[in-house]
C-alpha cells in the first residue's frame, strides 16, 4: 500500500499543479455535455449566491454547500469553512490549519467525519486537526448536527458532529458531470479546484483535484504574518450501480501540504494522507428491513515539521540545531448501519462502527548529525473503540416527533512511551505500557413539533455523552502534582446538555433559535505554563464546568430582491472547580448583512461585529490553544458581488475587510516570534482582502 502510495503521490505532485489546470481549463472549453445526473442541491437557487452564514433549516442540523463562493474568503480547509456558521469559530495559527471550535469546545469535542470516516491528525503540537485534511470544495455537502443530538457520527461529539460528504447521483444514462472553480486572490492566493464524474447506469467513475496556494497575508496593520502555505489533494472514486437501489463503492485520496505557523519555532513541511475506502449500500423492500449501509476505511497520516525549511533558522535556547519532528498515524475504521421500519410511525437505525489508531514518533535535535529519515519510528500510543448503536424516530400525534438514541462505546488505550522528556532530559514514564479499557455511554431524547400557526417548528432535548479522553489530553500533557509526568489516566468527560430552540419559516421571513445549556463532569482542563519547582509544563485537570449560550439566525425579504440577513451567537462558560470564567470561549457575535440579487447579478455587504472578552483565565484552555488575556471587540465590512451569465458559470468577488482593520479575534494562538517578521500578542487575522472566482458546471 505504501510504495504504490508513494509513487501515485510523486506522480499527482509533479502533475497536480498543471493537472488542475487543465481540468479547470478543459471544464472552461468543453463542449456541453449530457449532464443526466445533477449533485446541485435543489435549494441553491435560495441560498445566497456568496454565503456569508448558513442558516439553521431543520432542528440543530445546519447544512451548506462547500463549492458555493463564500466570504470572508476561507483558507481551502475544513476549519475555515465551518467558521461562517454561527457558533463555531476557529483557533488561527497561521494561514491555514487552524483548529475549529464550536460553542467554546474545541477538538475532539466536535466529531468529524470525512466521507463518513474518521481521520485523526499526527501533529502532537496540534498542527494537523482532522480539518486539515479536508479540501471542502472536493465535498458536495457540510452537514452539522449541534450538540449530542445523534448517535450515528461516532462517540464522544459532545459539541457538535460535522461531516463532510459526497454525494454521486447514479448516472439513468452514460455521460459526465463537471464543476470546477478558479479563485485567485490578495497576498498571491491562487485556488484550482476540478471535479469529473463519468458514467453509464452501471458504473461510475469520479476524479476530483484540488490545489490551493498563498503567500503570507498582511495584518491591518500592513505587518507581513508567517502564514504562506500550499495544499492539494486528489480523490477517485469508482462505483458500481447495478440496479437504483444498489451501490457499491470504492475511492482512494491522496494529499499534502506545507503551511508557515506564525504561532510556534516550527512550520509543518509535510501533511500527506493516503486514503481507500470501500463503501455497499442497499436499499431493501423488507416488511421491516429498509437498507443496509457498510463501509470499511484506512488513513494513514504522515506529518513532518522543523525549524528551518519555510522560516529562516535560527538557534534557540530549546532548539539550537536543525530540528525535525515526524509523527504519523494510521487509523481503520469500519461501520455497519441497518435502517429498520415498524409501520408508518416509527423508524429506526442501528448498527456498529469501529476504529483503531496507532501513533508513532522520530525526531531529530540535530538534523544536519542525525537525519530522522535515519531512525526507526517508535509507537507512542494506540487507541481503539467499537460502538453499538441505535436511533429511533417516532411520529407523535400529526404533527410532533419524538427522536432517542443510545450508544455503547468500548474504549482501549495503551501508552507506549518508553522515556519522557523533561525540560533538555528524558526519564523512564510512570505510565509506560499501561492500558486502559472503559465502557462509556451516550443518548438523547428530543421532542420536536411543527405548529400549525407559524408555522414554527420547535424543539427540545436532553443529551448526555461519555467523551474519552483523546491522544493530546492524554499523552501530551502531564499532571499538576510534582511527579505526575504522566497524564495517561485522566478521566473521560461527561457532559450533559439542554438543546432548546425554534425555527420559522414563511415566503418574506425566516429565522431560527436555538439555545443551550450543558455541564460538564470532569471537563478535561489544559493548563500551560503549570509552575512545577524550577520548570513550567503543560498539565491536564479534570474539572466541572458548565456552559450555556445559543445561536441565532435571521433572513427578510424587504423586496423579492433585496434581502436582509443576521446572526447572532453567544457562550458563556464557567470553571466551577476553580469558581473562575472556563476559559477558550468565543466572545458574543453578530453578523449583519444585505444581498441583492437578480437574475444575472448580485451584490452584498456583510458586517461583522464581536464584542471584547473579559472573562478569561490565563495559561487555560484546551489541547490546541490557551487564554492569553482580554481582547479587544471589532468590526469588519465586507463586500460582494456576482454575476451569471449563463446556467453553469458563476463569476464573484469580493473585499473582504473593506477599511484593513487590524483586530486578532480572542480564540487565537500567541504570535511567536519567527526572524524577519514582527511579533504580535495574538495571531492577527488578514488585512484587506480582494478576491475573484469563477464557478463553472456542465
Ligand atoms: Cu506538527
Amino acid at each position: 500500500m505504501s510504495a504504490v502510495a508513494t509513487g501515485v503521490r510523486l506522480a499527482l505532485r509533479s502533475i497536480m499543479p498543471v493537472g488542475a489546470a487543465t481540468l479547470a481549463q478543459c471544464l472552461v472549453s468543453a463542449t456541453v455535455l449530457a449532464a443526466p445526473a445533477s449533485d446541485v442541491p435543489s435549494t441553491r437557487e435560495l441560498e445566497q449566491v456568496v454565503v456569508t452564514a448558513p442558516r439553521m433549516t431543520a432542528p440543530l442540523l445546519v447544512v451548506t454547500d462547500p463549492k458555493q463562493p463564500r466570504q470572508p474568503l476561507p483558507a481551502h480547509d475544513g476549519a475555515d469553512y465551518l467558521k461562517a456558521i454561527p457558533g463555531f469559530s476557529v483557533i488561527r495559527k497561521g494561514g491555514t490549519d487552524g483548529d475549529p471550535v464550536f460553542r467554546g469546545m474545541a477538538a475532539s469535542r466536535v466529531n468529524l467525519l470525512i466521507d463518513g470516516q474518521q481521520v485523526l491528525g499526527g501533529c502532537g503540537m496540534r498542527m494537523d486537526p482532522p480539518t486539515a485534511y479536508v479540501f471542502p470544495e472536493a465535498y458536495d455537502r457540510v452537514v452539522v448536527i449541534k450538540g449530542p443530538q445523534t448517535v450515528l457520527q461516532g462517540p464522544g461529539n459532545s459539541a457538535a458532529s460535522v461531516s463532510f460528504e459526497r454525494s454521486v447521483k447514479r448516472f439513468s444514462e452514460p455521460g459526465a458531470v463537471g464543476t470546477g472553480s478558479v479563485l485567485g486572490g490578495s497576498f498571491g492566493r491562487t485556488d484550482l479546484v476540478g471535479d469529473l464524474r463519468l458514467g453509464t447506469p452501471d458504473v461510475y467513475g469520479q476524479l476530483t483535484g484540488t490545489r490551493a496556494e498563498s503567500d503570507d497575508y498582511t495584518d491591518g496593520n500592513g505587518n507581513e504574518v508567517h502564514s504562506r502555505y500550499l495544499r492539494w489533494s486528489g480523490n477517485a472514486a469508482l462505483g458500481w450501480t447495478p440496479d437504483e437501489r444498489t451501490r457499491l463503492e470504492l475511492s482512494g485520496a491522496l494529499s499534502d501540504g506545507e503551511a508557515a505557523y506564525a504561532d510556534r519555532a516550527m512550520d509543518g513541511v509535510k501533511f500527506a494522507r493516503d486514503n481507500v475506502g470501500l463503501r455497499f449500500e442497499r436499499q431493501l423492500a423488507g416488511t421491516h428491513l429498509q437498507g443496509i449501509e457498510a463501509q470499511a476505511y484506512y488513513n494513514y497520516v504522515d506529518h513532518v515539521m522543523d525549524n528551518y525549511s519555510l522560516r529562516e533558522f535560527a538557534p534557540s535556547m530549546t532548539m539550537p540545531f536543525r530540528s525535525v519532528s515526524n509523527p504519523d498515524r494510521e487509523t481503520t475504521g469500519g461501520r455497519f448501519t441497518a435502517d429498520l421500519a415498524f409501520g408508518e410511525r416509527i423508524s429506526a437505525t442501528v448498527g456498529v462502527d469501529l476504529q483503531e489508531n496507532r501513533h508513532t514518533l522520530r525526531s531529530t535535535m540535530n538534523e544536519t548529525l542525525m537525519p530522522y529519515e535515519a531512525m526507526g519510528r517508535a509507537e507512542d500510543g494506540r487507541f481503539r473503540n467499537a460502538g453499538v448503536f441505535g436511533e429511533l424516530t417516532l411520529a407523535a400525534g400529526a404533527s410532533g416527533r419524538v427522536i432517542t438514541g443510545l450508544r455503547i462505546d468500548d474504549w482501549y488505550a495503551k501508552d507506549s512511551r518508553e522515556m519522557l522528556r523533561v525540560g533538555m532530559t528524558s526519564v523512564p514514564n510512570p505510565t509506560a505500557d499501561e492500558e486502559r479499557n472503559a465502557t462509556l455511554f451516550g443518548g438523547f431524547g428530543r421532542y420536536e413539533r411543527d405548529l400549525a400557526a407559524g408555522p414554527f417548528t420547535v424543539f427540545a432535548g436532553l443529551g448526555h455523552v461519555e467523551r474519552f479522553p483523546d491522544y493530546w489530553e492524554l499523552l501530551s500533557a502531564g499532571k499538576e502534582t510534582a511527579s505526575g509526568l504522566s497524564a495517561f489516566n485522566a478521566r473521560p468527560e461527561k457532559t450533559t446538555q439542554l438543546d432548546t430552540g425554534l425555527l420559522y419559516e414563511s415566503s418574506r421571513v425566516a429565522f431560527s433559535v436555538s439555545a443551550f445549556y450543558s455541564e460538564v463532569q470532569d471537563y478535561i482542563l489544559i493548563q500551560s505554563n503549570y509552575p512545577k519547582g524550577m520548570r513550567r509544563t503543560t498539565i491536564t485537570r479534570n474539572v466541572d464546568a458548565s456552559t450555556w449560550g445559543g445561536e441565532a439566525d435571521g433572513v427578510y425579504a424587504l423586496l423579492p430582491s433585496l434581502k436582509l440577513t443576521g446572526t447572532l451567537a453567544y457562550t458563556r462558560g464557567r470553571n466551577e472547580t476553580d469558581a473562575a470564567p472556563l476559559a477558550q470561549m468565543p466572545p458574543l457575535e453578530a453578523r449583519l448583512g444585505f444581498e441583492f440579487t437578480q437574475a444575472k447579478w448580485s451584490a452584498g455587504a456583510l458586517l461583522r461585529a464581536v464584542a471584547a472578552q473579559d472573562r478569561y483565565v490565563v495559561n487555560q484552555g484546551n489541547i490546541v490553544g490557551q487564554d492569553l488575556g482580554p481582547t479587544a471587540g471589532f468590526t469588519v465590512l465586507s463586500l460582494n458581488g456576482g454575476w451569471r451569465p449563463r446556467t453553469g458559470v458563476l463569476l464573484t468577488a469580493g473585499v473582504d475587510n473593506l477599511f484593513d482593520r487590524a483586530y486578532a479575534e480572542h480564540l487565537s494562538r500567541g504570535g511567536a516570534m519567527v526572524s524577519g517578521y514582527v511579533q504580535t500578542t495574538q495571531v492577527n487575522e488578514p488585512g484587506r482582502t480582494l478576491w475573484l472566482k469563477l464557478n463553472l458546471a456542465y
